[in-house]
């Protein structure tokens, strides 16, 4: 995307986690200066502000999933407003909220490139796969779910949203950072072929060597990228406000060349920042993690780089 216009969107919800709090991300990211950073870099942004939905009221379960209801509401309104935003040629950045919402989010993205025959990848940035389904789930919570419900051709959650939100292809994603899958969890993400970068993977061979394979694929297909990036993606150690930390993860300086080489490829066009929760962070350093991972998304660079990322 060339000189793009950022659009920040709160989706203040966290319907689909079992650990409350990150309906409060929206919040910790703005004041970690999400906006002030975007509009340096871009020039300009706008904040739509957040959106609003249903509270999660009590415990509701039904067919496998917790909050399908509620669920549904937000999602829908997001998919909705992340194609607008898209069609008035912004780059939406989502403010999560919980994991779940990328359902509505990428399934906005997908409508917009769907509609206009542009290939779409999605670069899904996670501790975990989220490929559970109500049926194997061991939680029923929906943020387990949303790569499983999004490449689902039959998805109840996709077809109760309403029309323009259709199945995403499995090969449209790439997840990357991955070491916590659960055990019919993992047969399914072979059964169905799923991208997966592990962590032993960027043990092995590096960052580097990782994001050029991926950035590759991306740019033969060329298109639209839309990052989700869940803060649980980077080691606890740095990144401690989110609900469901795994150790091992990726530390600052990986983590921000792979946001730099993702930059690079001139793709990049939509991202969600999610998982981040306020009620277990320290001083907001989480937030303002996230905040340092964007700007270099958005093309902050330490100097001038001559010839991209490749040697
Ligand atoms: N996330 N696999 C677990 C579940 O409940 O399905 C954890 C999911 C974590 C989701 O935050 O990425
Ligand atoms: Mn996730
Ligand atoms: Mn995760
Ligand atoms: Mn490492």
């Amino acid at each position: 995307m060339a000189k793009t216009i950022p659009a920040l969107i709160g989706m203040p919800t966290d319907l689909g986690a079992s650990r409350r709090g990150c309906s409060m991300g929206p919040e910790a990211l703005r004041v970690a200066g999400i906006h002030t950073v975007l509009q340096r870099l871009c020039g300009r942004g706008v904040d739509m502000g957040d959106i609003k939905g249903p509270k999660v009221a009590g415990e509701v379960y039904s067919n496998g999933y917790r909050h399908f209801d509620t669920a549904v509401a937000w999602f829908r309104t997001l998919s909705e407003r992340v194609y607008e935003t898209l069609s008035a040629g912004q780059c939406p950045v989502v403010l999560g909220g919980d994991h779940s919402i990328a359902i509505g989010s990428v399934s906005g993205v997908a409508r917009y490139c769907r509609e206009r025959d542009i290939p779409l990848t999605i670069l899904w940035l996670d501790a975990h796969a989220d490929f559970n389904t109500p049926a194997t789930s061991p939680s029923g919570n929906l943020h387990g779910m949303p790569v499983a419900l999004l490449t689902d051709p039959d998805s109840e959650m996709l077809r109760t949203m309403g029309p323009g939100n259709a199945a995403v292809a499995v090969d449209s994603f790439q997840l990357i950072g991955v070491r916590s899958i659960d055990r019919i969890e993992k047969q399914a993400v072979l059964t169905a072929g799923l991208e997966i970068y592990d962590m032993r993977r960027i043990d092995e061979t590096g960052m580097r060597a990782v994001m050029d394979e991926v950035l590759d694929k991306v740019k033969a297909r060329g298109g639209h990228l839309h990052v989700s990036f869940d803060i649980d993606f980077l080691d606890p150690l740095i990144a401690p406000g989110t609900g469901t930390q795994v150790k091992g993860g990726p530390d600052y300086r990986e983590a921000q060349l792979c946001m730099e080489m993702i930059y690079d490829t001139g793709l990049f066009g939509s991202l969600d920042l999610v998982e981040i929760n306020p009620a277990l962070d320290i001083r907001n350093q989480t937030a303002e993690i996230a905040v340092e991972m964007t700007a270099s998304l958005f093309g902050e660079q330490i100097l001038a780089r001559h010839g991209g990322s490749k040697r």
